[in-house]
């Protein structure tokens, strides 16, 4: 059995990569600090349902499949608890077995504050991003570094790190031809928030260690995610992921959903021009399989732009008003003042095919997939908050 450390497992994106790793056969640790729980009470931010934690989430997982996930509860800030992850030192907080087996195979690096929004609430929020992000993954290339060089990192980047530039954007490299000479570097990145901007510096903290110490890194690009629904959550609805729709953590498309569900029109910001690359949560967990299956070489910094299609905030308000009108909602769509400094209208044209080439199969944001969401949102529909739906947040 491989061994998989997952950062940041009681996450969005943590806890179904964890159930999906687990029913493949490989046997996963997750360590989280409760950020998210924290800041949602914090913020006075409700999701769409209750989820369990992370030890409930685990107990109930063992019995329904006999698999285990061993859970860590601490803080990836503190040196000594990411260190005690590689060097055999670690205390669980819940498992079966206590042994420690041995240094993972590969570190899923999810363990980050996630929000652009969050990023710019005030200049402590600011000023937390920053630190948190970048303090969670330099202790972590020193862990590997000190004890465990052979595990393959595996970084979520965002997008949103290239911003839209008025040329096609490459899978991370840029060839450039200067004066007669060329190299290749890094692809020319200027982010749209201090959240953004966080992942930039995280990428130059990887290069560092991949040129420095031959470490080994998978940064995978990835857009804004949709959907909640896994072939494991689908077992018993208790291992669902959090479901945020507030302005805050909730990300677009899932979002839209609930306006239509509730009867708020689509709140698209702007002339709705922005144009980003989607996929589907399940498309994430292929992505991340992949990567593990077929790591990058030794001393790589290998990136993969992590979406599987592209369209525009209007696109995709008037996908969602197509399906929602079709099954009985009145749904209307609104421009309201965007809140964010971002081109609403531009070029965009980035590369997405290393994934599929190491063996993704892209799931698309169809009228089934919408309306499987729509189902969702209406089971829980008495429980939405709609005074969390408007931003808040400026840029
Ligand atoms: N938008 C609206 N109306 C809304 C919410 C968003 O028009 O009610 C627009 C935004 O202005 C933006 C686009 O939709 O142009 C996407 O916004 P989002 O909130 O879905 O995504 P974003 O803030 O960019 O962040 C999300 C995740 C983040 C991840 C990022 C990938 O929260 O963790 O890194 O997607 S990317 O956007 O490619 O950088």
């Amino acid at each position: 059995m491989t061994n998989i450390l997952i950062l940041g497992g009681d996450g969005y994106l943590g806890w179904p990569t964890a159930m999906y790793l687990s029913q493949k056969g490989y046997e996963v640790t997750v360590v989280d600090n409760y950020f998210r729980r924290k800041c949602c009470l914090e913020l006075n931010i409700d999701t769409l349902y209750q989820s369990l934690n992370l030890i409930e989430r685990a107990k109930l997982w063992y019995k329904i499949t006999g698999k285990e996930i061993k859970v860590v509860l601490g803080d990836l800030n503190e040196p000594e608890i990411m260190n005690s992850l590689f060097n055999g030192e670690v205390k669980y907080s819940w498992c079966i077995n206590s042994k420690y087996s041995e240094v993972p195979e590969s570190v899923i690096h999810y363990a980050e504050q996630p929000s652009a929004p969050y990023s710019l609430i005030s200049q402590r929020n600011s000023e937390f991003t920053l630190i948190n992000n970048l303090k969670v993954t330099h202790n972590l290339i020193w862990s590997v570094k000190e004890f465990s060089k052979q595990t393959q990192i595996i970084k979520l980047g965002t997008m949103g790190e290239y911003g839209t530039p008025n040329i096609d954007i490459e899978e991370g490299w840029l060839e450039i031809n200067y004066k007669g000479r060329s190299d290749k570097f890094l692809y020319p990145r200027q982010a749209g928030s201090i959240y953004h901007t966080s992942k930039i510096m995280d990428t130059d903290l990887l290069w560092y260690a991949v040129r420095m110490w031959g470490i080994t890194v998978t940064d995978l690009m990835q857009g804004p995610v949709y959907g909640y629904k896994t072939e494991e959550s689908e077992i018993d609805e208790r291992l669902n992921t959090i479901f945020n729709y507030d302005d805050i953590f909730g990300t677009v498309i899932n979002r839209f959903v609930v306006q239509a569900v509730c009867g708020i029109p689509l709140t698209v910001y702007g002339k709705g021009g922005q144009t980003r690359g989607y996929l589907n949560i399940k498309d994430t967990l292929q992505c991340i399989h992949q990567a593990i299956k077929f790591p990058a070489q030794k001393g790589d910094l290998r990136i993969f732009n992590q979406i599987m299609e592209t369209f525009t905030v209007n696109e995709i308000a008037e996908k969602i008003n197509y399906v929602g009108n079709k099954i009985g909602y009145d749904v209307e769509i609104n421009n309201i003042e965007n809140p964010r400094k971002e081109l609403e209208s531009h070029y965009y044209n980035p590369t997405y095919q290393g994934l599929i080439d190491i063996g993704v199969e892209p799931h698309f944001l169809d009228e089934i997939a919408i309306k499987d969401l729509f189902q969702t949102v209406e089971k829980y529909k008495n429980n939405i908050r709609k005074d969390s739906i408007l931003p808040r947040v400026k840029w």
